[in-house]
Formats: structure tokens, C-alpha cells, sequence
């Protein structure tokens, strides 16, 4: 193989990537080299730029915290930060650490293959391109690099624009005065629409699904807010650390089960009032644990949903009734129910009626034909495990990840896989599932650490164990029994994608459960790893989780 060796190559430019970066070349002095598909920095937050596109996390916890200096030197301006907010934050933290003269932007990994005798990952991007590098590391992202499009019959012929939300264009979309169409009703479709019916002529909504969502609550920070949170960052970062998805917030610490109606009326109306996720990991404990704890959960919404939506046909369309409230991601709105009181919006149910055909003019239904100027797909993405098999990567023993995960992804700790040795995954199927910074912030350093300790010890490669690989998935088990989140179909089992397997794809503990198992096998030395050299005999480590 010809070409440039580096020590390890970096696989994306977002959050995961740009830590990445700075931990490897200036913590641990290697020479680094980062692969950005995109034209610039910045991973899901360069690619979705669609209207009203912001994170339904709080700002101040929305962002990186190994840099005191960078917590105190930025000024977020509201409670939930817009897109380009955090586009421009993460471009500010790639000049601020001098990040970009190792990022090669519009450049796609196409492949990557493990060389046994070298010990050497062969990387080659869609521009033929070819890198030799000891480390591979992958901060694809959970979603955005994978959009997932439906087929849908007759889309080649459609005469309007027609888009994916994820992979939004860089120029302008005309959609004031238009008759959209958005398909799919995730957070993503919950964003846009009230955005979109402010300036459409007619909105279509497409429903396939009705789910649960909880008002936002945004608003402006102003100098006090700002003054608060950079005097209370320690505080901020010790509670996202061990809390249930790494957000700010403090569970409520009782049973649904334990408190009255009108005391449970009393913690909702709080945390409605609160905003955003804190009705989902500020709640009471068994919520998202225990049917009976859930189901008070998902009426008190349904109630909600039914004050606000005016006309009595729409409103029963949009009540959730098929799957229990968390177990697809809850999804944090502002105004979305409103949207449908106006009268340019109208509510299509496609779950009782499908889409037939997209028409040069418009879509069909069961019901009748729509005319469009313009379709939105918020259709969601292949999550996950899409993004990594995308880089075609074949590990030891020419063994490829799709065949190697074609009845669904394995891995221990969500972080290294058995048979692809120094190849380790950021937010990786079977990793943690929380508020994305702060749980790759935690991977980052977690896989940066393993690599110092490997070098420190003189060898020159670690693979996850086989047994490894098999404890953690009965660990990933048994914290998936006690979940709601098994209970429906969406991007984290894999069945939102036709013909995928589908499987819990993630740790269902808490971060903070996640974080402690982490921490312990970093303290054992790495049980669970074999660490070998090109000179010593390999060494195996046993793994008890
Ligand atoms: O995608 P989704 P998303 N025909 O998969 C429907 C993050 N995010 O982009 O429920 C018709 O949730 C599908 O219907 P159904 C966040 O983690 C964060 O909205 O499968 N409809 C569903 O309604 C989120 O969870 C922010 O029946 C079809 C929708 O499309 C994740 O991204 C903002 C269909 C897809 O919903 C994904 O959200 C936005 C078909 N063939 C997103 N296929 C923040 O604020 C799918 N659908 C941080």
C-alpha cells in the first residue's frame, strides 16, 4: 500500500471528531489525520439546516466541557441553541485549538481495511486517496450521515423540489407561498412544521405516527442567566456526568406509583412548566421503567394535546395511543399543536390510508391525491450502525462489519468490536444514549486514555475479546428488559428501516451506570482488551462486568 502514514486517522468533523483531534495530536502527541464528508466542520449540525432546525437540550450543556476557558468565553443566546449557533461554536472550537490543518474536508472514507502483518489500518477515500494509520477511530455520528429516504413509487417523476431535512441544500428553498409537504411527524418534522406554516401557502403533514411531545419553553438568555451558568459550570458538569442521559437535571427520585393524583398532577404541571426533556429525566424514577408509572405519564400529555388542537378530528389523529410515552425518543416542540389550528395546514393520516405514489404533481393516498410544490422528507435516518457500514470496513481475517453485524451489531462497551483491532467507535452500537456532547466527550476521552496506556505500555495494539463482546451484550440485555424503549419501533432498535435487524442499540442503563462500568474497566487495566506488539506474544485480560 502506498501513500501517507499517520498514527491514527479520525473518521468525521463534528463533535466527536473535533475532541478527538485535540485529545490524540495535542494530550497525547500523535500524528492525526481527520476525514470530513462534509464541506465543513460541524457533522449533524452542517447537514441539518432545515427550517427551524435548533437542539432541544439545554445550550449550556449542549456543548463541550473539557476547556474551562471555552465554557466561560462563550455566550449562548437562549435556553435552546439555533443550528448556525452551533455551527458557529464548533467552527470556533476548531480555530480556537488550531484543529483544521489536520481536517481534510469533501472527503468520504470509502473504505478501510485492517493489514494483519503490518498491524496497520489501509483507509482509502472516495477520491482514491490512500492513508496508513495504527489508530482508526470513528465519529460518524449516531444519524446524520445516514438520512434515511423511503421509496416511495414515482418520486423520479415528481415536477416540485423535493429534499431530505438531514441533508438539507446550501441554497435558498423557496417555501413561502408554496404548497409543502413534510413526511414524518419525529423531532425533526415537530421542528419544522410550525416553522414552515408560518410562510407556506398550504402545508400537507403526512402522519405516519402520532408521538408524544413536550413543549420546549424556550427563551432568551439575557446577562443574568449567562452569569449564572458560568459561575455554576462545576456544579453543571458534576451533575450531567452521573445523571440518567447526561443532562443537567436531577431525577425526581420517587415512584408515580407512590404519590396521589393530585400530587402527580402537581410534579407534571412542573415539569411542563420547566420544559423540554426535564419531563422525561427530571420525572418521577419509574416512568420510563413501569407501565402503570408511564401510563400517567402519557395521559397527562394526551390531555394536553387534546387543549390545545381545535378541531376535534385532527385532535384525535395526533393523540399517541400505540406505543408508551419515551419509548421512541420524546420530541420537544414549540407550537407544533397550534400549527394545526391554522387554516393553511392540514393533518393526512398515513397510517390508515399510505402514500400510494409520489404523481408528477403531488402524492397519493389510499384517500385521494395531494398537489405539491415542494416535499420534505423528515423521514429520519438509518441510526447507529448506518453511518459505520457506510465506511466499508473489513477487520482482521478479511472479515467485513455488514457480515459481521448482518443479524444486528455487537460490540463491548459500544466502543471496540471483537476482530477489528485498534479500531474503536464513538457513540458505537451498544455505547450510551444521552445528550450527545457530553456522552462523547466521555467516549472521546475514554478511547484516548486506552490509547496512552497501550503506548505506555509498550504495546502496540488492543482488541476487544470475543467473551467481552458476549458479557456486554447480556449486560445490554438485562438493562433493555427493564426499558420502555424496546416497546416500539424506531431508529434506536433499528425498525424505522426496512429489512434492518432489529435490536436494542444501545446500553439501556443510565450515562451515569454506563460511565461507572467504563471507568472500572479503565481502572483494571483494561480487562476485556488483548493488548499485544509486533515483538511481545499477546496478552489476554479476563472480562467480568
Ligand atoms: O427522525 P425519526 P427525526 N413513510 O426517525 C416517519 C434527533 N433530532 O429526523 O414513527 C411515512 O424520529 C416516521 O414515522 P413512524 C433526535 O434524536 C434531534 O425526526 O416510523 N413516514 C417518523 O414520524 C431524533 O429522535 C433534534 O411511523 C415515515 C419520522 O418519519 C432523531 O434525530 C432535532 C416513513 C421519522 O422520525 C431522529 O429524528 C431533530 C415512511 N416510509 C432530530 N419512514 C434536536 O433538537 C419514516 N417515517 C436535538
Amino acid at each position: 500500500m502506498t501513500g501517507r502514514r499517520v498514527d491514527a486517522v479520525v473518521v468525521g468533523a463534528g463533535f466527536a471528531g473535533l475532541y478527538m483531534l485535540h485529545r490524540l495530536r495535542d494530550r497525547l502527541g500523535l500524528s492525526v489525520t481527520v476525514f470530513e464528508a462534509g464541506d465543513g466542520v460541524g457533522g449533524t449540525w452542517n447537514l441539518n439546516r432545515y427550517p427551524g432546525a435548533r437542539c432541544d437540550t439545554e445550550s449550556y450543556a449542549y456543548c463541550y466541557s473539557f476547556s474551562d476557558e471555552l465554557c466561560q468565553e462563550w455566550d449562548w443566546s437562549g435556553k435552546y441553541p439555533r443550528q448556525d449557533e452551533i455551527l458557529r461554536y464548533l467552527n470556533h472550537v476548531a480555530d480556537r485549538f488550531d484543529l483544521r490543518r489536520d481536517i481534510q474536508l469533501s472527503t468520504r472514507v470509502s473504505a478501510a481495511s485492517y493489514d494483519e502483518d503490518e498491524r496497520l489500518w489501509h483507509i482509502t477515500t472516495e477520491h482514491g486517496a490512500q492513508v496508513s494509520a495504527r489508530f482508526l477511530i470513528t465519529g460518524v455520528g449516531l444519524l446524520a450521515s445516514a438520512p434515511h429516504l423511503p421509496s416511495l413509487p414515482g418520486l423520479e417523476r415528481f415536477e416540485g423540489e423535493w429534499y431530505h431535512t438531514g441533508d438539507w441544500p446550501r441554497h435558498h428553498v423557496e417555501l413561502a407561498g408554496r404548497r409543502v409537504a413534510v413526511i414524518g411527524t419525529g423531532s425533526t418534522g415537530v421542528q419544522t412544521i410550525p416553522v414552515i406554516a408560518e410562510i407556506a401557502e398550504h402545508l400537507t403533514v403526512f402522519q405516519r405516527t402520532p408521538q408524544f411531545a413536550v413543549p420546549a419553553q424556550h427563551h432568551t438568555l439575557d446577562a443574568d442567566g449567562l452569569r449564572w451558568i458560568k459561575q455554576n459550570y462545576d456544579e453543571v458538569w458534576n451533575q450531567t456526568k452521573w445523571s440518567i442521559g447526561g443532562f443537567p437535571c436531577t431525577p425526581h427520585g420517587r415512584s408515580a406509583l407512590d404519590d396521589s393524583p393530585e400530587e402527580r398532577r402537581k410534579t407534571f404541571e412542573s415539569l411542563w412548566a420547566q420544559g423540554g426533556l426535564r419531563f422525561v429525566v427530571g420525572n418521577y424514577q419509574d416512568v420510563l421503567f413501569d407501565r402503570r408509572a408511564n401510563d400517567f405519564a402519557s395521559e397527562f400529555i394526551r390531555a394536553k394535546i387534546r387543549e390545545r388542537v381545535k378541531d376535534p378530528k385532527t385532535r384525535e389523529l395526533l393523540l399517541p395511543c400505540d406505543h408508551p410515552f419515551g419509548s421512541k425518543r420524546p420530541i420537544v416542540e414549540t407550537g407544533y399543536y397550534e400549527a394545526y389550528n391554522r387554516e393553511n395546514v392540514e393533518l393526512v393520516d398515513i397510517h390508515s390510508f399510505p402514500i400510494t405514489e409520489v404523481t408528477p404533481l403531488g402524492i397519493r393516498t389510499a384517500a385521494g391525491h395531494h398537489e405539491l410544490d415542494v416535499i420534505l422528507f423528515a423521514t429520519g435516518f438509518d441510526a447507529v450502525t448506518g453511518p459505520l457500514l457506510r465506511l466499508n470496513v473489513t477487520g482482521r481475517g478479511g472479515v467485513r462489519l455488514p457480515d459481521r453485524w448482518a443479524e444486528g451489531p455487537s460490540s463491548y462497551l459500544g466502543l471496540a468490536a471483537a476482530g477489528f483491532p485498534n479500531m474503536f467507535m464513538v457513540t458505537g452500537p451498544g455505547s450510551t444514549f444521552g445528550n450527545i456532547p457530553v456522552v462523547v466527550e466521555h467516549h472521546v476521552e475514554w478511547i484516548s486514555d486506552l490509547i496512552g496506556h497501550l503506548r505506555s505500555s509498550g504495546h502496540d495494539t488492543a482488541e476487544a475479546t470475543p467473551d467481552a463482546e458476549s458479557a456486554w451484550t447480556d449486560t445490554m440485555a438485562r438493562a433493555a428488559e427493564k426499558s420502555v424503549i424496546p416497546l416500539a419501533d424506531s431508529w434506536s432498535t433499528g425498525s424505522n428501516i426496512p429489512g434492518k435487524p432489529r435490536t436494542v442499540l444501545f446500553y439501556l442503563g443510565s450515562y451515569g451506570a454506563y460511565r461507572r462500568q467504563c471507568d472500572d474497566v479503565a481502572a483494571r487495566g483494561y480487562p476485556g482488551f488483548e493488548f499485544s506488539s509486533a515483538v511481545a506474544e499477546p496478552r489476554s485480560a479476563p472480562v467480568s462486568l
